[in-house]
């Protein structure tokens, strides 16, 4: 056995079925230690789409995900899908194959610095050593498990992963855990919610790593808590709940603010501020915070109370106290979600962006999963949408990088065969990724990638529009569209222009033998009015 051997068989044993990545020289050692002990190497077209697989299956599986590639410019594109997982908090271990041991800080083709590249986006970065090996991949595999999860670098040398070795694959670390809050701050949260007359709760991206996401649900209906989520958190409770208000501080945000600044008390629920901080949209209400680390608030943010500890034990005691009542009235809430959901989709004679993502959402079974991506259509996904469950609602918000929807999709695909999945992306990610249609295809995933082609860059045109700036630099394409080509890459290409037309597309396409791309010809002109209102 070498050291790749070894790499291998402790990857496996912590639950990791596959790695993402793209090989140089460099990596084959390892790549052939995969091969033989059983580990897929799953070749993407863009190292950074491996980092965003990886991050998602990192979120799906509850093991790490992991992502491989070669030294320098593998390097650097990596790390684009691994700064994801450090500001989305997923679960992640980054593999760089580097030159041999006795080459590593010369001058030579391709060498850089891997650590300091990767110290600002991970957890930490480690070098992969003779004898040290079994110690320092459980010590990453916790640390990547710890909260708050994240990415954690290892650098390979070549001569060290082809280095015979007798050492056994570790058993696997303590991971650090987080202590319970205090009973004394749970007491005292459970006060402010039952002396609160009009309390909403916002339930962020720290709550998608509840062990048991079923807590929230009881704390909601035990305090009788209209609940809003914020992008990432969409789904861990079923959006048809009539407690539910929908997303914050994405299309019609204004209509969700006036309704959380006439509450009395915001509850956040594992509210992480990476998505959006608190000063954007809480205006002078109290906060009590309830998370896994202390909040980050501005100064102008009234902050009532937090209890910062372990998130399910703060959710269990929450649900185990007396219940309140407030003077929400059920009529009320029901009236505000049907004027959001009206307000986000503007009549038109033309087929819009909005009703475009209905006919997805019609097309795809309630469990299925969707992974979309960065743009103005993120933003009108997330607040039109209707998500039912947990690990439903991919999208990265905390990182926000375009390029994420489309390798996130197939992650998803892999790591949850049984579900449908749809990939959902606008015209200027799917140009920036368009290369991995071709590994859904080696795979064979039945993967409707819906384009929404607006020939725009279209969250940013609304941008120079909003701030007053010519339009410049922002148009994908000027020239009317002819019908699509029939294949990308030998995937089936097929043009849409209408929402029955687009359903139709989607339900076939799930029904198929690998993917397909729909391109959604779309008007997207109401962004301007539902994106930035
Ligand atoms: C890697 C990266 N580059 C640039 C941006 C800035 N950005 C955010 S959305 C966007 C436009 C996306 O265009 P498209 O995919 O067509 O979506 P649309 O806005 O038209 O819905 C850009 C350039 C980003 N978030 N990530
Ligand atoms: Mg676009």
């Amino acid at each position: 056995m070498n050291n790749a051997d070894l790499i291998v068989a402790t990857l496996k044993a912590a639950g990791i079925r596959r790695g993402f990545g793209i090989p140089s020289g460099n990596v084959l050692p390892l790549m052939d230690a995969m091969r033989r002990g059983g580990l897929d190497f799953v070749l993407t077209a863009h190292e950074g789409s491996a980092g965003f697989a990886a991050d998602v299956s990192g979120r799906l599986t509850g093991a790490p995900g992991l992502c491989i590639a070669t030294l320098g410019p593998g390097a650097t594109n990596l790390a684009t899908g691994v700064g994801c997982a450090f500001l989305d908090r997923s679960p992640l271990i980054a593999l760089t194959c580097d030159l041999n041991t006795d080459q590593i800080g010369r001058r030579i083709q391709m060498w850089i610095d891997h650590h300091a590249l990767f110290k600002p986006i991970t957890k930490a970065t480690l070098r992969l050593e003779r004898g040290r090996i079994g110690e320092t991949l459980a010590h990453a595999l916790a640390l990547a498990l710890s909260e708050p999860m994240g990415p954690v670098h290892l650098d390979l040398p070549e001569d060290v992963a082809l280095a015979p070795t007798n050492e056994a694959v570790p058993a696997a670390a303590p991971r650090a855990t987080v202590a319970p809050a205090p009973d004394a701050a749970i007491a005292r949260a459970g006060e402010l919610i039952a002396a609160a007359k009009r309390p909403i709760a916002v339930i962020g991206s720290s709550a998608m790593r509840l062990a048991d996401p079923s807590l929230l649900l009881q704390v909601i209906e035990r305090h009788g808590l209209p609940f809003a989520t914020t992008t990432m958190a969409k789904g861990l409770i079923d959006e048809d709940h009539p407690l539910a208000l929908g997303v914050i501080e994405r299309a019609c945000r204004q209509h969700q603010r006036r309704l959380l600044r006439s509450a009395d008390l915001i509850v956040g629920l594992g509210y992480d501020t990476i998505e959006v901080e608190y000063e954007a949209w809480i205006g002078d209400v109290p906060l009590l915070q309830v998370d896994i680390e202390p909040v980050d608030i501005a100064p102008s943010v009234k902050l009532a109370h937090q209890a910062t500890g372990n998130l399910d034990a703060s959710l269990a005691r929450l649900a185990a106290l007396p219940t309140s009542r407030n003077s929400w009235a059920a009529a009320a809430l029901a009236e505000h979600r049907q004027q959001f959901q009206s307000m986000l989709r503007p009549p038109s004679s033309s087929f819009t962006a909005h009703a475009a993502i209905d006919a997805v959402r019609r097309a795809l079974p309630r469990e299925g999963i969707l992974s979309f991506d960065v743009g103005a259509h993120t933003h009108q996904i997330a607040s039109q949408w209707s998500a039912h469950a947990a690990k439903s609602f991919l999208i990265t918000n905390g990182w926000s990088s375009m390029g994420f929807g489309l390798p996130g999709a197939i992650a998803a695909k892999l790591a949850c065969p049984e579900l449908p999945v749809v990939c959902l992306i606008g015209d200027g990610c799917f140009q920036m990724t368009c290369g991995e249609v071709a590994v859904a295809k080696r795979l064979r995933l039945a993967l409707p990638i819906v384009v929404l082609d607006d020939k725009w860059l279209a969250l940013i045109k609304v941008k120079q529009i909003r701030r007053q700036f010519p339009l410049y630099g922002t148009a994908l394409q000027e020239e009317e569209y002819r019908e699509p080509p029939a294949h990308y890459f030998g995937v089936p290409a097929v043009g849409v222009r209408a929402a029955d037309a687009l359903e139709a597309a989607v339900r076939k396409a799930l029904a198929a033998i690998g993917p397909t791309v729909i391109e959604a010809v779309v008007d997207s002109e109401h962004y301007v009015d539902t994106v930035y209102d």
